[in-house]
C-alpha cells in the first residue's frame, strides 16, 4: 500500500484533537510526571476516575532517570516496595529494608501502567496557571513549553478538573501560583510555601508522606512538592516516599470526590 503524508499528518492531528477534547472536563488533573504524579495518575485511573497528567517536559519520569549523580539505579526502603511490585518494576534486595531497582525500568513503567491504565500523560505542556472559583481551583491554564521557552507572547488554553494535584516536585509550581494569586491563604502553618529543608534522608520520607494532602480548596500536594509546601526535608535518591505519597494523594483525592459536590 502506497503511504500518503496527508493521512499521517491527518491521523496525528485527529488523534490528538480526539485526546485533549477527552480531557476538557476532568475529575483530577496531575502536574508534573515525575513517581509521584504518574503513581497517583495510575491509581486514579484503575479507581476508575477521569484524569490526566501535564508534564513540561518531553520526557516523563521527572527526577528518576539519573537515580543519584547519575548512578542510574534507585533505592527503595522495604516499605513501598510494594507500589514498584504492583506496577512491575523490578526490585532487588541491597540490604535489610533496602531495595534497589534499575531507574531506566522503573520510570518507564511506571508511565507505561499510568498511560495504560487510562491517565493519558500531555508531554511538553507547562502548568502557568490555575482556574479559580470561591468554591476553589477548578481547573488548570494550559501552554506549549515551547511557547514559554521561545518567550512568545501566546494566550493559553484552560480544562476544568474537580481536584487537582500539584507533583511537580522541588518547585511546587502549582503551589507558588496559588500562593502568587491569592497570598497568605495556604493551609500551612504561616499559610504561605514553608520551603524545602536540607537533606535528612528519614525524616524527609517520613514527612513526605505527612505532608501529602490538601494545602487550598481542590489543591493537593504529592512528592517533593508536598515538602516543599509543608516544610519538609529532602531526602536524596530514594523513592518510596515519592511512590507512597502518589499512592496517598490519590486515595485523598479519590474520597475528595466521592464526598464532596464541586459544580463543573
Ligand atoms: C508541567 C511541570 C511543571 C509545570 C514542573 O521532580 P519530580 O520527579 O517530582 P516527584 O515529587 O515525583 O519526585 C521527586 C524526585 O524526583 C526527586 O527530585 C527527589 C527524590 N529528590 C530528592 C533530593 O534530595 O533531591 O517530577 C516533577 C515533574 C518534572 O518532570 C517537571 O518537569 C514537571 O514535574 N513540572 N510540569 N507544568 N508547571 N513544573
Amino acid at each position: 500500500m502506497a503511504l500518503d503524508e496527508r493521512v499521517i499528518t491527518k491521523a496525528i492531528v485527529d488523534r490528538y484533537y480526539e485526546k485533549i477534547c477527552g480531557i476538557l472536563d476532568l475529575d483530577a488533573a496531575i502536574v508534573g510526571a515525575g513517581p509521584a504524579g504518574l503513581v497517583a495518575g495510575y491509581c486514579l485511573a484503575t479507581a476508575g476516575k477521569k484524569v490526566a497528567v501535564f508534564e513540561r517536559k518531553l520526557s516523563v519520569g521527572g527526577g528518576m532517570w539519573g537515580g543519584g549523580m547519575l548512578f542510574n539505579e534507585i533505592v527503595v526502603q522495604e516499605e513501598a516496595c510494594h507500589v514498584l511490585e504492583e506496577l512491575g518494576v523490578r526490585t532487588r534486595l541491597y540490604r535489610e529494608g533496602y531495595y534497589t531497582a534499575d531507574a531506566v525500568e522503573a520510570a518507564s513503567t511506571l508511565a507505561s501502567r499510568c498511560v495504560k491504565a487510562g491517565a493519558p500523560v500531555f508531554n511538553a505542556v507547562s502548568v502557568e496557571d490555575v482556574v479559580m472559583r470561591p468554591e476553589g481551583i477548578v481547573g488548570l491554564v494550559l501552554n506549549w513549553t515551547a511557547v514559554d521557552m521561545a518567550g512568545l507572547h501566546v494566550d493559553p488554553l484552560a480544562i476544568r478538573a474537580r481536584a487537582v494535584i500539584d507533583a511537580t516536585g522541588h518547585d511546587a509550581e502549582v503551589v507558588k501560583v496559588v500562593h502568587k494569586k491569592v497570598p497568605g491563604t495556604l493551609k500551612t502553618p504561616s499559610g504561605t510555601l514553608e520551603g524545602e529543608k536540607s537533606m535528612w534522608s528519614e525524616e524527609a520520607e517520613r514527612l513526605t508522606l505527612e505532608n501529602t494532602r490538601e494545602v487550598f480548596p481542590g489543591l493537593f500536594v504529592a512528592g517533593m512538592a508536598a515538602n516543599a509546601t509543608f516544610g519538609g526535608p529532602r531526602m536524596g535518591p530514594i523513592f518510596g516516599g515519592m511512590l507512597l505519597s502518589g499512592k496517598k494523594v490519590a486515595e485523598l483525592v479519590f474520597t475528595f470526590l466521592e464526598t464532596s459536590a464541586v459544580p463543573r
